[in-house]
């Protein structure tokens, strides 16, 4: 039996849903470029062993929908004062039935506090790193930026999606350790949007943010507050993950089986969480709610769905409102996105419906009896979201997503334009200007693709050959570009780029000059190494 079977099976054997996980895992037995990687690197993972496995938790076995669902805390600064949120371990319980989970934490919750902002409000936030100074997870140090001489505990905090100086956007090499604390500010100088922040240190920010350091940062303006949406209780963050839970109810973090190389290419859990919460219900009027929801997991992506497909309002995406609502019945959230919903439960009244990823039921939407007197609205026409126009781009640049199998096939590494972080930074961008990035997705996966400090808008998708590319790296399209559907004609800072596809978007590099990160937010890939720097020049 190969490596790839065998550790296929040893992912079914830990009740992955059926389906989706074989796939995206036998999806990384593809070749690999030719003639970029040659000679023993490639038989890094040659010598696996068998991963012995602690008892892995059954959730089919925890009783479903007995905790109500967490609602994070709301900080918000009303006198313009700094908070403070320090990133600390801690123990949360997942469930009613389940011994309290080791998490680190922002602010002693996961997710951690929802920051609340004002749209041209400058908000100033200190953490504090007081995590330990071990990790309780499996460090691969052959991971660039976590070397053995590097300290195990470091930390940085990124704003994601926000428009934010160099200085406070949480670079990846700018971490800091164990009783040291950074003042970040955020000016906010954008429109309304769901933005939610996160560890960003180097090489282990898919531990730390695995380990529990995430959590939802709306941002609000007059125009979204002048719509009379659902708000106040009716107003839920909903923030997605999933984890590989031990019988013991503790996170477990898989292993190649290489012990000098433990890093995995994806990681899937046997539970999903809502708010940190193992399948939580949520008691609800028969009235309009309005559900931001955040996919936080490492790899996976949410197929969500409302049991039976019943249909729902999406109002928004990463960067904010839709230009109108577009009607769903299920929708595909890969790792770093948001989406905006509205849910009508005004004909459901005394009953009771689950929110779905795939065949599996996530959290149940308890429905009181009665009438509710609901007032809010979701208007025809939300904002005005202009196309920017091709035109207006000063540049178009052609970026390769790229993966490099070991000798048996094994995932080994991923690039972004065939280049590693630490090499020199090839995308300046001028301040101010219009750029098409145009993805070539050389791969058999969706990489989930984010820029910093940008908002940007999806052109289209438009199937291309891959021998061409191969042999004389020139696109030769095989089918009409495709636009993106309505649910992603707003404005996005992450884009899932298809395989097979050329996706482009449009971006203009305003804000500020410096050096920002571009990456997959896959965890395991952006960690190994498919994240690049850019700098906007002014
Ligand atoms: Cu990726």
């Amino acid at each position: 039996m190969d490596l790839t079977r065998r550790r296929l099976l040893k992912w079914t054997a830990l009740g992955l849903t059926a389906g989706a996980v074989p796939a995206r895992l036998l999806a990384h037995s593809m070749s690999m470029p030719a003639g970029k990687m040659t000679g023993s690197a490639l038989c890094k993972h040659a010598a696996t062993e068998p991963v012995t496995l602690p008892p892995m938790l059954d959730p089919t076995r925890l009783k479903a929908f007995v905790d109500p669902l967490p609602i994070p805390s709301v900080m918000r600064a009303t006198h313009g004062e700094t908070l403070k949120i320090a990133m600390r371990e801690t123990e949360q319980r997942l469930h009613r039935d389940l011994k309290p989970t080791r998490v680190w934490t922002y602010g002693g919750s996961m997710p951690g506090p929802t920051l609340e902002m004002t749209s041209g409000q400058q908000l100033r936030v200190e953490f504090p790193n007081d995590l330990p100074g071990k990790h309780f997870l499996p460090i691969d140090h052959n991971i660039h930026g976590a070397e053995k001489d590097q300290p195990e505990v470091r930390a940085i905090v990124h704003l994601h999606g926000g428009r934010t100086p160099t200085s406070s956007d949480g670079y990846p090499d700018d971490w800091y350790v164990p009783g040291k604390s950074r003042v970040y500010e955020y000016p906010n100088k954008q429109d309304a949007a769901t933005l939610w922040y996160h560890d960003h240190a180097m090489g282990i920010n898919r531990l730390n943010i695995y380990a529990g350091m995430f959590g939802l940062a709306l941002l609000r303006d007059k125009h979204e507050a002048s719509l009379n949406l659902p708000r106040g209780e009716q107003e839920i963050p909903l923030v997605l993950c999933d984890r590989l839970l031990t019988q013991d109810a503790q996170l477990y973090y898989p292993v190649s089986g290489q012990p000098d190389a433990p890093w995995v290419p994806e990681v899937f859990g046997n539970a999903v969480l809502v708010n940190g919460a193992l399948l939580p219900y949520l008691g609800v009027q028969p009235r309009r709610y309005r559900f931001r929801v955040l996919n936080t997991a490492n790899g996976r992506f949410f197929h969500l769905s409302l049991r039976g497909h019943r249909p729902f309002l999406q109002i928004g995406s990463d960067q904010g409102l839709l230009a109108a609502p577009v009607t769903q019945t299920s929708l595909l959230l890969a790792p770093g996105e948001r989406a905006d919903l509205v849910i009508d439960f005004a004909e459901l009244g005394g009953q009771s419906i689950e929110l779905m990823n795939d065949a599996l039921p996530i959290m149940q939407f308890q429905i009181g009896s009665g009438k509710a007197n609901d007032t809010s609205q979701v208007p025809a026409k939300l904002r005005d979201v202009p196309r920017t126009a091709e035109s207006s781009a000063v540049k178009t640049r052609v970026l390769t997503l790229d993966e490099y199998a070991d000798c048996v096939a094994e995932p080994m590494l991923m690039l972004l334009d065939g280049k590693r972080w630490h090499e020199p930074v090839t995308e300046r961008p001028k301040l101010g200007s219009t750029e098409i990035w145009s993805f070539v997705n050389l791969t058999e996966d969706t990489h989930p693709i984010h820029l910093h400090l940008v908002r940007f808008q999806v052109l289209d998708r438009r199937p291309f050959d891959i021998n061409t590319w191969m042999d004389s790296k020139t696109v030769r399209y095989k089918g009409p570009a495709q636009a993106p559907p309505p649910h992603e004609q707003g404005w996005k800072d992450v884009v899932q780029v298809y395989p097979g596809m050329v996706t482009r978007i449009i971006a203009t590099f305003d804000g500020y000059a410096g050096r920002y990160a571009w990456h997959c937010h896959l965890l395991e890939h952006e960690a190994n190494e498919m994240m690049r720097p850019f700098e906007v020049v002014a």
